[in-house]
């Protein structure tokens, strides 16, 4: 393998575009021949966390296995992309303490509320609004964004950058920290 195993770490709200940019990275990355595993909370919650709520102490043991589950694939000298909203900076920390120095790469999402509110793709913040999802992240419940992370995703004159863009941003981090 020409790379090293590190994880990168998106935190963001529902809606904040997790997902597609962890899909256009992983595109990206075996594009250029490297091998890459997604781990998507929504996802992971059907299978390994189907037991999980949404409740604090849910969600710290959702993060706290998909931090398991990463190291192993880091470890295995896989890039491995976890999309999860991990609204706890504990919990996010915790994850990196699991890692070797460095090998946790954070991005964050720095998408304000009203913009995911408005994109709403699975009309999930309507539902929340109207009261039938109780504890949504950014609604009823918290989310603490990162303080210190490696990575900031940021919206450019209110527009988010496209995925390549984002993906971009992300190689660009990773080559010049010998990752690539
Ligand atoms: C937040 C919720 C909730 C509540 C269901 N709060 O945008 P999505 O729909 O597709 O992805 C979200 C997903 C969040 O799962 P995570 O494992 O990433 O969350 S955490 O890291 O906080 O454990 C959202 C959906 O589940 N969803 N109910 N109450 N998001």
């Amino acid at each position: 393998l020409k790379q090293k195993g590190c994880v990168i770490w998106i935190t963001g709200l529902s809606g904040s575009g997790k997902s597609t940019l962890a899909c256009a990275l992983s595109r990206e990355l075996h594009c250029r021949g490297h091998l890459t595993y997604i781990l998507d909370g929504d996802n992971l919650r059907h299978g390994l966390n189907r037991d999980l709520s949404f409740k604090a102490e849910d969600r710290a043991e959702n993060i706290r296995r998909v931090g398991e589950v990463a190291n192993l694939f880091a470890d295995a000298g896989v890039i491995c992309i976890a999309s999860l909203i991990s609204p706890y900076r504990r919990d996010r920390d915790a994850c990196r303490a699991l890692l070797p120095e460095s090998t946790f790469v954070e991005v964050f999402m720095n998408v304000p509320l009203e913009v995911c509110e408005a994109r709403d793709p699975k009309g999930l913040y309507k539902l929340a609004r109207a009261g039938k999802i109780k504890g949504f992240t950014g609604i009823d419940d918290p989310y603490e964004p990162p303080l210190d992370c490696e990575i900031v995703i940021q919206l450019k004159d209110g527009k988010c950058p496209t995925p390549k863009c984002m993906a971009e941003q992300v190689i660009s981090y990773l080559r010049e920290k010998g990752f690539l």
